[in-house]
């Protein structure tokens, strides 16, 4: 092991990389994992069935149902992922005791439990208004809703879910990501396609008049370019966010599983970053249709990662968006989130700005035939290196831990 890492880090010393500094800079960046892995986006407030365009699928046994099988399995999960991360939370997440309240009266004590466990950890908590999964978005309609009651509801509730944010932001000293995504759109090609994107302009409207101050909440607006049901109309289409963003110092967020196939989130990235200081991503994983599969390490994640680092990480603010319900969930969570770190990791190991000379002096061969060898240096002796110095498990030592727990724990979750 030694060894190995000796050898791997004299030959990044090599083209100009320190891997003990990559090491640090890497274990520097936090990932907000979402906690909607855990029990297939079901949340604590009733067994509504979800909606929105979104699906899982699966029935692996051992799903969460309670605010504490949730933690656990969270803590589990981030017992072999190394380095310090964040929570991403969604509203059906407020933890209730006793009294139930609906979407537009929560309140921050609802989410008290969680800031507890996130100061216990020394973790950050991100947060998102729930429009979806609800009678009042049974037709797909949330803050688009030609009826002036159901956008006051959810603008309502997503006033409600800032301020949560910006306390939750203010009790763990570091800001609260807020992300506003809604599914509303038409399955057929509609009559109208201007109404219902002046009344969400107008909606985002009122909900940002309210100021926090940036310390402890950013707001995001997530686009997507269709869903189950809305194939043909999607109201917060990425042009629309893209533009309300920027006129109003929001962050744009991209999921990656939100445009055509053939489109790339990587190359997004450094445009918006020209006109913006930070963007937000959801890393997901598009197979066909479907925007939730389980992060791989696969080339576009490889992509992506690439312009994080070579913007600067503290440009990204990066968080996971999938939820797979036929396989394992915590390992779901753990191949995610160490996928997107040996991603970040073999960013950091590659020369960029040595590659970006070869570019602008014109010789692609070079840049090209470099980059390629680059590819298939020693990289997994510095991951291990880092799942090593970091306390984490190394390689796939993880795996026996999630099966112990699975084979304990969740085959008694009847
Ligand atoms: C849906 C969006 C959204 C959700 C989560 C649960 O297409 O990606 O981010 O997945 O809010
Ligand atoms: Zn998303």
């Amino acid at each position: 092991m030694t060894n190995a890492y000796d050898y791997a880090k004299e030959l990044y010393a090599s083209i100009g990389i320190d891997t003990d500094e990559v090491i640090q800079q890497l274990a520097a960046v936090p990932i907000s994992m979402h906690c909607w892995q855990g029990d297939d986006v079901q949340g604590f407030e009733s067994s509504a069935a979800l909606s929105g365009g979104i699906q899982t699928t699966g029935n692996y046994p051992g799903k969460a149902r309670t605010p504490e099988e949730l933690m656990a399995d969270i803590d589990k999960a981030l017992s072999v992922i190394p380095g310090k991360h964040r929570l991403n939370l969604h509203a059906t997440y407020a933890i209730y005791d006793g009294e139930r309240v609906s979407r537009d009266k929560l309140e921050p004590k609802h989410f008290e439990k969680w800031v507890q466990f996130a100061k216990e950890r020394g973790l950050g908590i991100d947060i998102n208004p729930t429009l979806f999964s609800h009678p009042l978005a049974a037709d797909g309609l949330t803050l688009s809703h030609p009826d002036e009651k159901v956008r006051r509801f959810w603008i309502d509730h997503c006033k409600a879910i800032r301020k949560i944010g910006a306390y939750i932001g203010e009790q763990l000293g570091t800001p609260c990501l807020n992300n506003i995504w809604i599914p509303d759109g038409y399955k057929e090609v509609p009559a109208d396609r201007t109404g219902p994107r002046q009344r969400l302009k107008d909606a985002l409207d009122e909900i940002l008049s309210v100021k926090y101050d940036k310390k402890y909440l950013i707001d995001s607006v997530e686009s997507k370019v269709f869903g189950i049901g809305v194939e043909s109309y999607t109201v917060g289409s990425h042009e629309f966010y893209m533009q309300y963003a920027t006129q109003n110092g929001l962050l744009c967020l991209l999921d990656n599983g939100h445009y055509h196939p053939t489109e790339n989130v990587a190359d997004k990235i450094p445009s918006l970053l020209l006109f913006s200081d930070k963007v937000a991503l959801h890393v997901t994983r598009g197979v066909r249709w479907d925007s939730d599969h389980v992060v791989a390490y696969n080339d576009e994640l490889r992509d992506i990662a690439a312009e994080i680092v070579k913007a600067g990480t503290d440009r990204v603010v990066i968080g996971l968006d999938y939820f797979d319900a036929s396989i394992n969930r915590i390992a779901a969570w753990v191949i995610g989130m160490r996928n997107m770190q040996k991603a970040l990791l073999a960013a950091m190991l590659t020369p960029y700005a040595k590659l970006a000379e070869y570019q602008n002096k014109g010789d692609f061969t070079a840049m090209f035939a470099l980059n390629e060898e680059y590819k298939t240096y020693p990289m997994t002796a510095v991951w291990d290196k880092f799942c090593e110095t970091l306390g984490a498990p190394v390689r796939e030592d993880w795996f026996p831990i999630i099966r112990q727990y699975e084979d304990e724990v969740l085959a008694k979750r009847k």
